[in-house]
């Protein structure tokens, strides 16, 4: 399908009218800080027709790296008051400050496809002389603090984390979550921008605010909450995100020089035979999994096909996935919905219950593609530019009547569009 031009100056026009000076919010009002996967794919629309901006994005974003190399999911650059939970409920004493969890590791990836696109090589180089060690650091710390005994599988702390707050994946394992009898009050403020009915239920918010509450009361204590926090799963996004940032950054460490190919290939390793454990033959997908009871959570979403998007799956799996996926789409008009559209708990317009999301196609796609399976990447990349060109740059879309869902003018929804209009 062909491009609309016109669309690519208002995609354009979007990241600039989001953009804070250096950082870009998600879309104003709803997300009015930087958030870190968000960040990751902006970066990449802004390369497409301004690479100094792209590379500084990525600059403000490590601005909020911890010490321990943590890189949290959301920098509060500045205060605003139109978000919660902010600075003050966190409370974590840094500056600028931060929260306290991370959300799927995009950057070293985002980094290798913006040398890939870059025009000026000698900036690119530059910047990722800079970043690479930072990055390092990241992904040292994911695997020190969150992997400490070498599954191969990161121990996930939030269902924010995994970037799919309110997927019906979490419901058990959050609904194992006492929801503290002391919680301080507090007032959301997302339902006050988006349709409730489009967002997390309230028992949902109480436990995600209550898991704050352990994390400050544990002195944000990683290897302490990975034994003893209440909420404890492998996630998919988080897994395969990091295993192909991984391979990225194996890459930029033998293209440059850096020297740490061995100590990242021995991640790899690991965590390809931690992301193959997920499989579920009789279902044909791969499945997250419960780290309190050990047991798969036997519900597809739309990261049970990153395994692609990962490289680690077998010639034989992807093909399966296909299937899976050809499925799917029998239920839906437009892929990917982030639910199997079969399942009892598929919900068309409730955020990452249902609803299409440009970013995570743009993984799949990829992964399909690599894989040799072009005429399904086209799909997807299709019904998403064409979900931009009749509903506009939303959050996230309806995958049956392409109605555009959440907030509006979005900066990762415009920046996969910039990407894929190239
Ligand atoms: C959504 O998550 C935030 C919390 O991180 C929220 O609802 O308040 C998710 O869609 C997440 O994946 C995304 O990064 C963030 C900003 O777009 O919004």
């Amino acid at each position: 399908m062909q491009i609309q031009e016109s669309l690519v100056p208002e995609a354009q026009q979007i990241l600039q009218a989001n953009d804070r000076g250096g950082f870009t919010v998600p879309t104003a009002g709803l997300y009015p800080f930087q958030w870190l996967w968000d960040a990751g794919f902006t970066a990449l629309g802004w390369m497409q027709f301004d690479e100094a901006r792209a590379w500084q994005e990525l600059d403000l974003l490590f601005q909020g790296q911890w010490s321990n190399g943590m890189l949290p999911h959301i920098v509060f650059h500045r205060p605003e008051a139109t978000y919660f939970p902010g600075p003050e409920r966190w409370g974590v004493a840094r500056t600028p400050p931060t929260s306290a969890i991370t959300q799927p590791p995009v950057v070293a990836s985002v980094v290798r496809w913006m040398l890939e696109r870059a025009r000026n090589p000698v900036l690119a180089e530059e910047k990722i002389r800079s970043l690479y060690p930072r990055i390092l650091a990241y992904h040292r710390w994911f695997k020190r603090e969150r992997d400490p005994h070498n599954t191969g599988l990161v121990t996930v702390l939030h269902p924010w984390e995994t970037g799919a707050d309110n997927s019906p994946a979490w419901d058990e394992a959050l609904g194992r979550v006492t929801v503290d009898p002391d919680l301080p009050p507090y007032t959301r403020r997302d339902t006050s921008h988006v349709d409730p009915s489009q967002r997390p239920h309230q028992s949902e918010y109480d436990r995600f605010l209550t898991l704050l509450e352990v994390y400050k009361r544990a002195g944000f204590d990683q290897l302490r909450l990975v034994r003893e926090c209440p909420f404890r799963v492998a996630s998919l996004l988080i897994d395969c995100v990091l295993h192909r940032a991984n391979r990225d950054l194996l890459w930029l460490s033998e293209r440059f020089g850096f020297g740490d190919e061995a100590e990242i290939a021995g991640w790899l390793e690991a965590s390809r035979q931690g992301i193959e454990s997920l499989w579920d033959e009789g279902a044909g997908l791969y499945f997250n999994r419960d780290l309190r009871t050990g047991q798969p959570i036997r519900v597809g979403v739309s990261a049970s096909f990153l395994p692609l998007f990962a490289g680690t799956a077998s010639p034989e799996r992807a093909r399966r996935l296909l299937g899976t996926l050809e499925a799917w789409a029998g239920r839906v008009r437009y892929l990917v919905p982030s639910t199997d559209p079969s399942s009892p708990r598929f919900e068309a317009q409730r955020y990452w219950r249902g609803p299409v999301w440009a970013v995570v196609n743009y993984l799949i796609a990829l992964g399909f593609s690599e894989y040799g399976y072009g005429e399904m990447a086209g799909r997807i990349r299709q019904d998403t530019l064409e979900l931009c060109e009749t509903a506009g740059f939303s959050e996230y879309f309806h995958p049956l009547t392409g109605q555009g869902l959440g907030g509006g003018s979005f900066s990762w929804t415009a920046a996969i569009y910039l990407a894929w209009s190239q």
